[in-house]
């Protein structure tokens, strides 16, 4: 990315997926591929929260597999390292760092009100460690550090960026205008997903029931089984409408990877049942995806180039941020480091 003055008047957006695991068709449609749309429009810095991810206990090996396999995937989805920045978020020291001053700035009080730990402690009762206590602390130093405007997050991040705000304004108050206050960016294409076996709840990667979801790299003939399995209603008719969320659901996803609208999907399905659109449902998602795993293996073989795109992105991040970190520092009166 070229910090040219023109890029410098476009507004900053700032986003980051955790890579905890297989990255969903959820996950794809209601915020990776809104991510790739706004590179032309806004000066876009991306992240893998990896710190983030070791608030829930990690096999080390795995992780290490998920981390580039997510790096790969979103660029095989169309993140341009050309345009905007792309990197780990552990590659770049001041966000641990921002993060330690940012909670000393943030309430312990806030913080136990945040829905997310609630569920998290409840899920991982074994391990309720404090970093998944402080887990919004380093949400806001990802964000703070670039100055960005305007952060694209789904409904359960919410709370978290509200959190930001306070801390940057709260800052700001105490000493003088050092942060930019951000804004929820909402999408206007955002597609929640939900579940192929409960459509009341969204798809999740971290769902038990494997054909409840469905995964970006998943094999064709596993999306279409998938598909197939989805739990629709009994009156049979391709229409939307309400107490019919297993066919709206799949409705949302062909109008998504098709680009059709609720109406025309009615008028092409009409006359024909349930199996015949699961089948379309399923054939549509697996054209649309096979770009994206092509590349996806295509990158993965190509190991150079990724650590190549990850460490210039990381070096232009770690600048970016120090500006921010050094200001922080010297205006909470800690001795200004001359090297
Ligand atoms: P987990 O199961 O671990 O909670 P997740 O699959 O729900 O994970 P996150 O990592 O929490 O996903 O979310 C990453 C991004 O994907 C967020 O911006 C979130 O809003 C979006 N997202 C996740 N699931 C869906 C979904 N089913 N539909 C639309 N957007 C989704
Ligand atoms: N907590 C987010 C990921 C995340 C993020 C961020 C999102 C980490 N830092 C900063 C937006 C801005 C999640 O789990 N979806």
């Amino acid at each position: 990315m070229s910090v040219t003055n023109e890029a410098e008047k476009k507004k900053v957006i700032f986003s980051a997926i955790q890579p905890s695991g297989t990255i969903t068709l959820g996950n794809y449609l209601g915020a990776l591929r809104n991510w790739t749309a706004l590179q032309d429009d806004y000066q876009c810095i991306f992240a893998l929260a990896d710190l983030h991810t070791i608030t829930v206990r990690q096999e080390p090996t795995k992780f290490r597999h998920n981390a580039l396999e997510a790096y790969a995937l979103l660029l095989a989805c169309g993140i341009n390292v050309e345009k905007s920045l792309f990197f780990i978020q552990s590659h770049v020291h001041t966000h641990a760092e921002l993060a330690w001053i940012l909670n000393c700035y943030t309430q312990f009080g806030e913080l136990s009100r945040m829905t997310q730990f609630k569920d998290k402690s409840t899920k991982h009762a074994d391990n309720i460690n404090v970093g998944l206590f402080t887990y919004p602390s380093l949400m806001a130093a990802d964000i703070l550090l670039y100055q960005a405007d305007l952060i694209p997050v789904g409904a359960d991040q919410k709370q978290h960026l509200e959190l930001a705000r306070d801390i940057a304004e709260r800052f700001n108050r105490i000493y003088s205008p050092t942060f930019v206050v951000p804004q929820p960016y909402i999408s206007k294409t955002g597609a929640r997903v939900m579940s192929l076996q409960d459509p009341t709840k969204k798809m999740s990667k971290s769902d038990e029931n494997a054909n409840s979801c469905v995964a970006v790299l998943d094999k064709p003939e596993d999306i279409m089984r998938k598909f197939k399995r989805a739990i629709t209603d009994s009156d049979g008719l391709i229409a939307y409408g309400e107490e019919k969320d297993g066919i709206n659901n799949l409705m949302g996803i062909y109008a998504c990877v098709t680009g059709k609208t609720n109406e025309q999907i009615e008028t092409e399905f009409s006359g024909k049942g349930y199996g015949d659109f699961k089948t379309a449902v399923a054939d549509a998602v697996i054209a649309h995806l096979q770009p994206i795993q092509e590349k996806f293996s295509h990158y993965m073989t190509d190991k150079a180039y990724l650590e190549k795109c990850y460490i210039e992105s990381a070096e232009k991040a770690l600048s970016i941020s120090n500006r921010t970190l050094r200001k922080v520092m010297k205006k909470i009166g800690f001795i200004p480091k001359t090297y």
